[in-house]
């Protein structure tokens, strides 16, 4: 059972960098759903496009995998194809213990396999699905294009990659409007204004966002030529990318 995410509640001397330890696992669920708008709908829908795009004998993996939210969803869509598995990958040892048994506590025959890497570590290859839900935001950029094009490698011809950020926007109103958007969202979910402000302040340089048109440059760069919008709400969103 995950806690309310408090973490920010209370003022604090000086707001670290924000890192994903074990206070932060104690309380992920709550908070990437009062923090992230959509992100159950996102979540419930790679269950639905896990079914349609999965080939059997294939790999699926889910990069930056935190708890396994993406995981558990793409073994439901997975349920009439025989020989897939799972790779779900995190590079915070805290996040894979408690991933591990959040997975094993449902019972299943797709096999997962939970490796604690930097997903710019691991090869992809024969998948059908690629999952990175929120995690690209979190490597420097400079480290971006080459994961998009070792993914775009290890994709079978018809595979997919949802690719779910952060957004920032070119024209400075909308830009404005969707952030301010995004903080009603948080404060509609609970938040103080002390929580929303330390929040922010741990997150700067951590979570780097790109424009829309910056994913769709870069993932044409790593090869890919089928790049859309799937899913937006407010300054979160989710782009599906076809080899
Ligand atoms: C979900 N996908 O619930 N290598 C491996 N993992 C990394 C790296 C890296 N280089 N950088 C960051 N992470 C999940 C949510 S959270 C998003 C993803 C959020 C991991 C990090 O440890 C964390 O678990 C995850 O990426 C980002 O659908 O908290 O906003």
């Amino acid at each position: 059972m995950s806690k309310t995410d408090n973490i920010y509640s209370k003022p604090l001397a000086q707001v670290g960098g924000f890192t994903f330890d074990e206070q932060v696992v104690q309380v992920f669920p709550d908070m990437i759903k009062r923090s992230v708008p959509g992100y159950e709908k996102i979540i419930n829908s790679i269950a639905m496009i896990t079914n349609r795009c999965a080939v059997e004998n294939s790999n699926l993996y889910d990069l930056g995998c935190s708890l396994g939210a993406a995981t558990l969803s793409m073994r439901r869509g997975l349920q009439n194809k025989k020989g897939c598995q799972i790779i779900a990958v995190d590079n915070s040892q805290a996040m894979v213990e408690r991933c591990e048994q959040y997975i094993h506590a449902y019972k299943s025959d797709i096999p997962v396999a939970v490796l604690c890497d930097d997903i710019c570590n691991i090869h992809i290859e024969n998948a059908s699905v690629v999952i990175l839900n929120f995690t690209l935001q979190f490597l420097t950029p400079e480290k971006r294009l080459s994961l998009l094009t070792n993914i775009y490698k290890g994709l079978l011809p018809g595979g997919v990659l949802v690719l779910s950020e952060k957004f920032v926007f070119e024209d400075p109103l909308s830009h404005q409007l969707l952030i301010d958007l995004h903080l009603d969202f948080k404060r509609s979910q609970g938040y103080s204004e002390l929580e929303i402000s330390q929040k922010r302040a741990s997150l700067d340089n951590v979570l780097i966002a790109d424009t829309v048109e910056q994913h769709y440059q870069r993932l044409q760069q790593a090869g890919f030529k089928h790049n859309d919008l799937w899913y937006q709400c407010f300054n979160f969103g989710s782009i599906i990318s076809i080899k």
